[in-house]
C-alpha cells in the first residue's frame, strides 16, 4: 500500500477546525484531526509545506515508522504546532490501517476493555444560583460526573462562563478579548461554591474543576485542601505546570486528585509528574500529544504509577478527535473519565460522528476505522475566519496566565 496524496481541509461551521486527508492507491483515505484553537493556520502550512510532499510515496501501515520520520528524524521537534501535525498523520494512518482491516479502530488497541465510556459535562452560570441550575440540567440529562465553572463576586469576565446562552466557547472571532483575574477573589469563592453544589446534590454527582492554570503552587495547595471535604472527582490544571516540581507543595497538603495536561504534547512534560505522582490524571488529548502511537506509550507509562486518563474532549477538539479518543478509552486499562462538550448541530453537517450521548456515557459504533466522516462539499461552505483565545490581566492590569 502506498500514499499517493494527502491534502488539508480548514473549515470553519461555527468555529475553525483542521483535518488532514490521506488518500492511498487502494482507494482507502484516513482522516485526522489537526485542529489547535487559536492556532489553526500554523498547522495547516506546517503539514502542507513540509509534512504532504514527505508522505507521499510511503506505505501507510508502518505507522511506528512513520511517526518517529516525522518526530525524531525532524531536528526542531515537540511543540504545540509540530506536535499537532504529527497527531494528526497518525490519527489518519491508523484510521487507514483499521479500515484497511475492516475493523473499528479499538481492535488494533487491545480490543474492549468496556462497552461504554464514561464522561463528564459542563455545567457554568454567571453566578452562584444560575450556576446550581446548569447543574441540575446536566443531572436531569443523566450526567454522572459535572464539571463545575463559575463567574466569581466582582470579576466581570471569566474562564469557563459563557456570555450568552450558548454552550462555553472561549475562542472568538479576531484578535484576542481581555478576561480578568484575580486570585484572591476567587480562593474565597471556590469552597464556598463547592459547598453550595454539594448540599443541593448530594454525595454521588461526580464533580470536576478547571482552575485553568492560575495558581501558584502555594495558592494550589490551599485550594486544593479547603475542597478536600467536598470530595472532587479531579481539580483541573491548578498550575501552570511548566513547573513540574510546583506540584510537591500541593501534594504535600491535600487528597484532591489532580488532572494535569491538555496543552502538554510530549511525554517529557509529565516525567516528573508520572514518576513521583504527582498527578492522579493525564489530559493530554490524541490531537496534540503526537496522536495514538505517543499515547500509548504515555498511558502505558501512567499506569505503572496508577495513574488514569481523562482526555481533553473541548469543542475545538473535532468529532475525529472525539471517536478516535473513544476508541482509545475503550481499550485501555487505566482509563478514568473522557471530557465531553457536545459540538454544535452545525458541526454535525461537516462531520458525521459515529458514537451517540446516553445517560451518562458515550457509545461508539462498530464503523471500520475511526468511523467518522467529513463532508468536502460542506465544509467548503463554511470557510475559516480568524478567530482567537482571550488573553488574561489581573485586575491592575497584570498580563496572567489564560
Ligand atoms: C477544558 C479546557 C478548555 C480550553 C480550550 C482551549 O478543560 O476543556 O480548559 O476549555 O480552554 O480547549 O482551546
Ligand atoms: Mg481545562
Amino acid at each position: 500500500m502506498k500514499i499517493i496524496d494527502a491534502k488539508v481541509i480548514v473549515c470553519c461551521p461555527g468555529r475553525n477546525f483542521v483535518t488532514l486527508k490521506i488518500f492511498t492507491d487502494t482507494g482507502i483515505y484516513g482522516l485526522g484531526d489537526a485542529t489547535l484553537n487559536g492556532r489553526e493556520k500554523a498547522v495547516a502550512t506546517y503539514l502542507e509545506a513540509y509534512c504532504i510532499p514527505a508522505l507521499i510515496g510511503k506505505d501507510p501501515r508502518n505507522i511506528e515508522d512513520l511517526w518517529h520520520y516525522f518526530y525524531k528524524g525532524v531536528y526542531w521537534k515537540r511543540g504545540a504546532v509540530t506536535m499537532a501535525a504529527v497527531s494528526a498523520i497518525d490519527m489518519a494512518l491508523w484510521d487507514i490501517k483499521a479500515k484497511s482491516l475492516n475493523t473499528p479502530l479499538y481492535n488494533l488497541l487491545g480490543g474492549k476493555s468496556r462497552e461504554r465510556v464514561l464522561v463528564y459535562a459542563h455545567a457554568t452560570g454567571k453566578n452562584l444560583e444560575q450556576t446550581i441550575e446548569d447543574v441540575g440540567k446536566k443531572v436531569e440529562n443523566g450526567f454522572l460526573a459535572v464539571r463545575v465553572q463559575s463567574g466569581v463576586p466582582g470579576l466581570e469576565k471569566i474562564y469557563g462562563v459563557s456570555k450568552d446562552d450558548k454552550p462555553y466557547e472561549p475562542a472568538q472571532k479576531g484578535l484576542p478579548k481581555e478576561e480578568s483575574w484575580d486570585t484572591a477573589k476567587y480562593l474565597n469563592y471556590a469552597p464556598k461554591m463547592f459547598m453550595k453544589v454539594r448540599e443541593v446534590f448530594g454525595d454521588e454527582l461526580h464533580l470536576l474543576h478547571d482552575v485553568h492554570h492560575r495558581c501558584t503552587p502555594i495558592e494550589a495547595a490551599r485550594l486544593a485542601k479547603e475542597l478536600e471535604p467536598f470530595h472532587l472527582f479531579w481539580l483541573e490544571d491548578p498550575v501552570t505546570a511548566e513547573l513540574q516540581e510546583g506540584l510537591r507543595r500541593v501534594r504535600q497538603h491535600s487528597t484532591t486528585p489532580i488532572a494535569i495536561g491538555e496543552v502538554f504534547n510530549s511525554v517529557y512534560d509529565y516525567t516528573t509528574l508520572i514518576t513521583e505522582q504527582l498527578i492522579d490524571y493525564i489530559r493530554m488529548p490524541l490531537s496534540h500529544g503526537g496522536g495514538i502511537t505517543h499515547l500509548q506509550k504515555v498511558v502505558a507509562f501512567a499506569s505503572i504509577y496508577h495513574i488514569q486518563t481523562g482526555f481533553h474532549g473541548a469543542t475545538d477538539l473535532s468529532p475525529i478527535n472525539l471517536a478516535a479518543s473513544l476508541h482509545f478509552d475503550l481499550a485501555i486499562n487505566n482509563f478514568g473519565i473522557q471530557e465531553y462538550m457536545p459540538h454544535e448541530e452545525v458541526v454535525q453537517e461537516v462531520f458525521t460522528a459515529n458514537y451517540r450521548y446516553a445517560n451518562g456515557f458515550l457509545h461508539i459504533d462498530d464503523t471500520p476505522g475511526i468511523g467518522v466522516e467529513l463532508n468536502e462539499d460542506k465544509a467548503e461552505q463554511f470557510p475559516y475566519q480568524t478567530a482567537c483565545l482571550p488573553v488574561n490581566r489581573k485586575t491592575d492590569g497584570t498580563m496572567f496566565y489564560w
